[in-house]
């Protein structure tokens, strides 16, 4: 049997604060979360919905090295900036707190502490990476090295942003300090560990027996976690910017940030009520965790096994995440600033929050990655909102504007049609709730829409701007039905598009209705005068959409040609000039070129040195047809040891450059001359 809830209690992931929020966020937690949220709030039920900056980390430092600014002028100007953003897109909180605030710091240092004394956790020392100039322990991020896998010179010690492999530290080739520059030695250090393999027993019966029902994506990350096996997790750092550890002999040491990110869960609640407790320590209540794939683990496995370590925490109920949501077909990233950003598209497009929301729902990455593109944002504002909701809503205002001055028209007796309409209207309610509560935001959305779709055929099927004329009596009651399934329409997409819900009863001219009001034909009484129509949603243009694409399209510039300049080979050790005036260089024509068999890389070179005629196997197929070759002059290293390459002894090497893409080019002197002519 169903468990019967008394409260609700709705977690969204806490955002850092080292960047601006942009759409796969809001398409991955908050727009769910704000949706499920609003639905609950309208049925009446007792939820708080509760999110907040996360502050701590890495994350934040490496932003504010990067700007030269403190870690706290990052973290407030992200903040603020987050906060209000999501304020404007509507997403309706009832606390949007801090990971820096006071209660935050206090709460997580006694759940440590609560932890420590009943020891809970275990002590181990390590050794961690050290950079000896600026004395201070590096975090993996903070170690810069070549990647073993491609040779990018940028990786980090957890990951090469080139090639998407995961990496350690150890794996790094000539790994360097990204705070100094030097190379790190290693060094013990102490860390306390919460031994998650005490707690596999717990998390298997919880997740793999109780919570069958969770998405599958969550389900079989928990899977293969367990299978694979718990380790203990380190949840200290040797950081200067975090909560410190609250035990003595912890100097320089802070709670890791995924040990107290999601106790700020908590401490936001207590700041939001005294009534905190009863939140989250009634088993009444149905915690539920809005969040993004790559954190599944850290609300599936390690914060239970917290809360579990700790006692008296209620579990959540269900943690419903997402998959990720791409741009124009690259994945959105914030460093390579590939990414819609929500302030910016406030600013862009004011008054069309709601547009956005919708195509983030429709489009939500709910099975597996999706892609927005700027031409399917366009489609469906065009072709849905407008062509759909906005129209018929419109029509609905405007023909009883019209015909009756305002005043909405009594109903007379329904025929069969108007009753089925009405039937399928209440139909899609039951639907509608199954699927927000079932966490199908997508088909949910579809479902209310539907609201707007069976009262456009509704009005095209009855066709009352021809009726008005012979069978007034009967538009009378065209219209007032079509006025009703307008303020149905309002309740249902109250959750997705609250702007548009607000406007609609706002032209109405009705207060909002709660949720069980919705399917009733009694919303809008005869007799009512209705306020003025205006447009729910107008159409975007070509040029609206151009202007996206062109800032995109700049942004892939930028990217393309910094990233050429990482590329840039490091200058060479120094040499002496007697080492120089060790190599022979000299200018030579190639006679003949040929593949050599078996090979895709391999042409086998004729070449005139003016010393003598010898051949080289040069490694150019890919680059150069055998026929572009011949009768070019070139530069040739005459004095290379020779070496036997598939069958030819190869005497000689010819010189190229090779950009950062990896083309080679041929380097000829600037007019002819003769062969066997000095380079140097
Ligand atoms: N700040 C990670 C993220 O934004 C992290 C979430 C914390 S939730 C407690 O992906
Ligand atoms: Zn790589």
């Amino acid at each position: 049997m169903a468990k019967e809830f008394k409260r609700y209690l709705v977690t969204s992931a806490l955002p850092y604060a080292n960047g601006p929020v942009h759409i796969g966020h809001l398409a991955g937690v908050y727009i769910p979360s704000d949706i499920y949220t609003r639905y609950l709030r309208l049925k009446g039920c007792d939820v708080l919905s509760i999110c907040g900056s996360d502050e701590h980390g890495v994350p934040i430092t490496i932003k504010a090295r990067r700007e030269g600014v403190t870690p706290q002028a990052i973290v407030d100007r992200y903040h603020n900036l987050i906060k209000r953003s999501f304020e404007r897109l509507g997403i309706a909180f009832d606390i949007y707190s801090r990971t820096s605030s006071p209660v935050h710091a206090e709460t997580a240092s006694a759940f440590f502490r609560k932890l420590y004394d009943e020891g809970k956790f275990i002590e181990r020392t390590s050794l961690q990476y050290y950079d000896e100039e600026a004395q201070t322990f590096l975090a993996d991020r903070y170690i810069v090295g070549t990647c073993p896998r491609c040779g990018n010179e940028r990786a980090y010690g957890d990951q090469c942003e080139k090639c998407g492999s995961t990496l350690s530290p150890d794996e790094l080739i000539d790994p360097h300090s990204a705070v100094s520059g030097s190379k790190p030695v290693k060094r013990e250090t102490k860390h306390w560990y919460l031994p998650l393999n005490d707690y596999e027993e717990f998390l298997r019966s919880w997740i793999l027996e109780g919570h069958k029902e969770w998405k599958s994506n969550v389900y079989g990350q928990c899977k293969s976690w367990l299978d694979g096996g718990l380790q203990p997790r380190a949840v200290s750092r040797d950081l200067d910017w975090g909560i410190p550890v609250p035990v003595e002999g912890a100097e320089g040491k802070v709670l890791y940030v995924w040990f107290d990110a999601p106790i700020g869960y908590i401490s936001a609640t207590k700041e939001l009520t005294n009534d905190w407790e009863k939140y989250w320590k009634s088993d009444d209540t149905k915690l539920v965790h809005f969040i993004g794939k790559d954190n599944i683990v850290f609300h599936c496995i390690v914060f239970p096994s917290m809360l579990r370590a700790h006692g008296g925490f209620i579990l959540p109920e269900n943690v419903p995440s997402n998959e990720f949501l791409n741009l124009e077909g690259d994945k959105i990233s914030t460093s390579r600033n590939w990414a819609v950003w929500l302030h910016e598209y406030l600013d862009d497009f004011p008054g069309k929050e709601d547009v956005l929301r919708y195509v983030l729902c429709a489009n939500a990455p709910e099975t597996k990655d999706n892609d927005f593109t700027w031409k399917d944002f366009q489609a469906r504002n065009n072709s849905e909102l407008v062509a759909i909701l906005g129209n018929f809503v419109n029509r609905a205002l405007v023909l009883t504007q019209k015909y009756y001055g305002g005043e909405v028209p009594a109903c007379g007796p329904l025929t069969e049609y108007d009753r089925a309409t009405i039937a399928e209207l209440q139909g899609i309610k039951s639907s509608l709730e199954a699927n927000i509560e079932h966490y199908h935001f997508r088909e949910a959305l579809k479902d209310a829409m539907n609201f707007a779709r069976i009262g456009n055929k509704y009005l095209a099927d009855t066709e009352p701007w021809k009726k008005v004329k012979t069978d007034p009596e009967r538009v009378r009651t065209i219209l007032h039905i079509a006025l009703q399934i307008t303020a149905n329409t309002a309740v249902a997409i109250e959750p997705f598009m609250p702007f548009s819900s607000a406007k609609i009863l706002r032209m109405l001219q009705l207060g909002k209705f709660g949720w069980e009001r919705l399917g009733s034909m009694e919303l809008v009484p005869a007799g009512h005068v209705i306020g003025t129509p205006e447009l729910l949603f107008e159409k975007i243009e070509d040029d609206v959409i151009r202007r996206q694409l062109d800032k995109l399209a700049a942004t892939k510039a930028a990217n393309l040609a910094a990233e050429k300049k990482q590329t840039i080979v490091n200058q060479k050790d120094t040499i002496t000039f007697d080492d120089f005036q060790r190599m022979d260089i000299r200018v030579a024509t190639i006679l003949s070129a040929e593949k050599v068999a078996k090979t895709k890389k391999l042409l086998k070179l004729t070449v005139d040195t003016g010393i003598d005629r010898r051949e080289i196997v040069s490694g150019i197929a890919e680059h150069f047809a055998p026929d572009e070759l011949v009768g070019r002059q070139v530069l040739v290293l005459v004095n290379l040891e020779p070496r036997e390459l598939k069958g030819t002894l190869s005497r000689g090497m010819i010189l190229m450059a090779e950009d950062a893409s990896g083309k080679l080019r041929l380097l000829t002197p600037d007019e002819r001359t003769d062969n066997g002519a000095v380079v140097g």
